[in-house]
């Protein structure tokens, strides 16, 4: 008679579709690295001791060495932290607290960001920043593009404390975290989109842009490639390449973006 023996080929009978068994599959990331874009998801993220930043470890996920004129990258501070401004010349910072908090010297003041809070510091100024408890910060670094006299100053905020700005055309809520007069180079953008919201347009532009996904999870295109993203996922978009972004899932997505902007790009 026929033998009732189970299957050894169960994986093939009943399949793990959930994306968390793919997290622990050997060798697999969803990360890309193309000429014109990358996507550096978590499990590709490598975090080192950076010179100025002490007790910390950084990641840095977009620097010039792909093409970009500016770095981003991710410092997590482990306590009793400290970080210098940046050692080079003519290099501007902003900082993005993604968790816990920090306080900023600056000039004999001394200023506390919390999670959700930024700064942006000019070019060639002191600062330190500390983190006696463990915090993460999103850094954008570039070197600062003089136009005109006008000279950019320190500034705070509060991401939610920002208004929502009108977006002609398009669904998404969008707040800029910086000032957009000439002073400035670039801009930081967080923005928000409900399930089943995306971009109208399907931009292709000059701008660089650097993104980290805040919250929820999509499909993003870029050029003519489509990638499952989710909250913690960077993306790095050269200048002209064709993007476009759906929010899926059950919550709202939410991303930071840094774009250069107020500069002839002659
Ligand atoms: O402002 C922008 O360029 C922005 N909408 N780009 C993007 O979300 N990929
Ligand atoms: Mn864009």
């Amino acid at each position: 008679g026929v033998e009732d023996v189970a299957s050894d080929y169960t994986k093939v009978v009943e399949p793990t579709l959930a994306p968390i068994h793919l997290e622990d599959l050997p060798g697999y990331t969803r990360s890309v690295y193309e000429r014109d874009y990358a996507l550096i998801t978590p499990e590709s993220q490598v975090y080192t001791p950076v010179s100025g930043w002490s007790n910390s470890l950084c990641a840095f996920l977009i620097t010039p060495a792909m093409g970009s004129h500016f770095s981003m990258y991710l410092a997590k501070m482990t306590g009793n932290s400290s970080a210098l401004q940046p050692s080079s010349k003519g290099v501007e910072r902003f900082i993005f607290v993604i968790d816990g908090h920090v306080e900023l010297l600056y000039e004999e003041q001394r200023h506390m960001i919390q999670s959700d809070g930024y700064a942006y510091l000019p070019p060639d100024t002191i600062h330190e920043i500390l983190s006696k408890e463990p915090s993460m910060l999103l850094v954008f670094e570039r070197r600062y593009t003089i136009e005109g006299s006008v000279k950019p100053e320190l500034l705070l905020g509060v991401t939610h404390r920002q208004p929502l700005l009108d977006t002609p055309g398009e669904v998404f809520a969008l707040r800029k975290l910086l000032p957009t007069t000439s002073a400035y180079d670039f801009n930081v953008h967080v923005m928000d989109f409900q399930p089943g919201e995306y971009l109208n347009v399907k931009e292709v532009h000059y701008n660089q842009h650097g993104l980290l996904l805040l919250e929820g999870r999509g499909i993003y295109r870029l050029g003519k490639d489509w990638y499952p993203v989710q909250a913690g996922d960077v993306i790095w978009m050269a200048p002209y390449v064709p993007q476009w972004y759906a929010a899926l899932g059950r919550t709202r997505s939410r991303y930071i973006l840094y774009k250069d902007v107020n500069r002839d790009p002659l």
